[in-house]
């Protein structure tokens, strides 16, 4: 026990006085990355399905689109776990990827290590033998992706996401809230059973044979600063969250993790492709890929479908100011490149980010959002300054009437501009900039910045 060092247990008292670390909050932008076996047919109907799905979908009868796909293109041989063959990773290399997050002028990434499909892309040792170090790419792509970061982009926080259920497995059963014809029943499997509802079936075997060793090798061998669990119920987190913690922290490392981790604390809320009026509460993390409705790669998608950045810098800006983070998916294809209808915005994005990054990172939002929606403005605070940003390029003028914390004497000056100092006063209660010419130099959004 290291002096002031919170020492946790495993009682859920304990778990919950975890938090996410000033780091976690100030990092504001990452990027989801989702790559697997789901690259290789790479598709689910545009804007209504995920992508990383597809597996899930073909077995739908409910949900028709993938299954004819599949027959149309493969035949009725061809099945989910045939795609393996092509996923290789020949030619794929980490640093193409890091330098992608590093010119987006993301703070961090987290990596898909193994999603719904059960397919891991990390060394499993005895508890799954699907996986990249014996079947595909024949590589452990989740180490190679780490350790380059840590020599290439040491400052990058390294994120790992997990599903805790497999679809398909037998050890843990079906996944959802019916069972596909062809499939067993629900109740067909031994071991316990969790939610009548749901259905969610698991082997006592699961939790302690293979997400307990799965997890403690994500925190242990491979370093995880950030575990993204998914879809939650049963789980073995519990069980290996507080060692995770006191472990962490006796290296002088803060760890955090989400909302899906199958217990009922948190360090922050994964809502998808949300956004909010206010500020919240607690911190929360928004997640959506540069796709309209898909995380991994969908080619199904036309490249002009992709957001841009006149959406995802607005978007990043609005999340910011409500006190989240954004977490924007990118999905490579399945020979790891990443199409131009993705590198294109996130280049754009790690541009204004290098002249307005200050009113983004490492800031907290004001309690007060502005007043005039036509304004389209949003407010960020930090220690030295406060930041009015328009989401629409100011003709002339940037004004408000919300509570801007300006005071006689404050300089004011637009990101990414000359440098010069702007006019600028309170007319009654309205708060007023001259923006003049300024705003030309700069695209997407405006950034003002009052400095105390
Ligand atoms: C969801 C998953 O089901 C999606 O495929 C995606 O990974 C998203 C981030 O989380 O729950």
């Amino acid at each position: 026990v290291t002096a002031g060092i919170p020492v946790y247990d495993d009682s859920d008292e304990s778990l919950g006085k975890h938090e996410a670390p000033e780091w976690y909050d100030d990092a504001k932008f990452g990027l989801f990355i989702h790559w697997g076996i789901y690259s290789v047919p790479a598709w689910a109907p545009t804007g209504r399905q995920y992508a990383a799905w597809y597996n899930w979908d073909l077995h739908n009868q409910f949900n028709p689109p993938t299954a004819q796909h599949h027959l149309a293109l493969y035949g009725p041989n061809v099945t989910y776990d045939d795609f393996i063959a092509n996923f290789t990773a020949q030619g794929w290399d980490p640093n193409y990827w890091l330098d992608l997050i590093a010119d987006a002028g993301a703070k961090y990434f987290v990596f898909v290590t193994k999603h719904h499909d059960g397919f891991s892309l990390f060394e499993t040792g005895n508890s799954s033998d699907r996986n990249s170090l014996l079947l595909g790419p024949k590589r452990d792509i989740t180490k190679d992706l780490i350790e380059s970061a840590k020599v290439r982009y040491p400052d990058l926080r390294r994120g790992l996401y997990y599903s805790l259920p497999e679809w398909f497995n037998p050890d843990y059963g079906p996944y959802g809230h019916q069972s596909f014809p062809g499939m067993p029943a629900l109740n067909a499997f031994n071991g316990s059973c969790c939610d009548p509802y749901i259905g969610w079936v698991h082997k006592e075997n699961f939790l302690t044979d293979v997400q307990k060793p799965q997890m403690e090798s994500l925190f242990y061998d491979y370093g995880a600063e950030i575990l993204w669990c998914d879809i939650g119920y049963a789980s073995a987190f519990p069980d290996v969250a507080a060692e995770w913690y006191n472990v962490a922290a006796t290296q002088g490392r803060q760890v955090v993790r989400d909302d899906r981790c199958g217990s009922s604390q948190t360090d922050f809320s994964t809502p998808e492709y949300a956004s909010y009026d206010a500020v919240l509460s607690s911190k929360w993390e928004t997640s959506e890929g540069i796709d309209p409705y898909a995380y991994a790669y969908n080619s199904d998608t036309p490249p002009e479908a992709y957001k841009n950045a006149s959406i995802l810098i607005p978007r990043l800006v609005d999340i910011v100011s409500k006190g989240g983070n954004y977490l924007l998916g990118f999905g490579p294809m399945a020979n790891g490149t990443v199409i131009p209808a993705m590198t294109k915005p996130l280049h754009d994005i790690g541009q204004w980010l290098s002249h307005s990054g200050p009113a983004i990172f490492g800031t907290r939002p004001w309690w007060v959002q502005p007043s005039d929606p036509a304004a389209n403005l949003r407010f960020t605070t930090a220690p030295d300054a406060f930041y009015v940003i328009a989401l629409s390029r100011p003709d002339g003028s940037v004004r408000t009437r919300a509570p801007v914390p300006a005071r006689a004497g404050d300089r004011v000056s637009m990101l990414g501009g000359s440098g010069a100092m702007l006019e600028w006063k309170f007319d009654g209660e309205e708060f007023i900039v001259e923006s003049g010419d300024e705003v030309k130099s700069v695209d997407f959004a405006w950034v003002f910045r009052i400095e105390y």
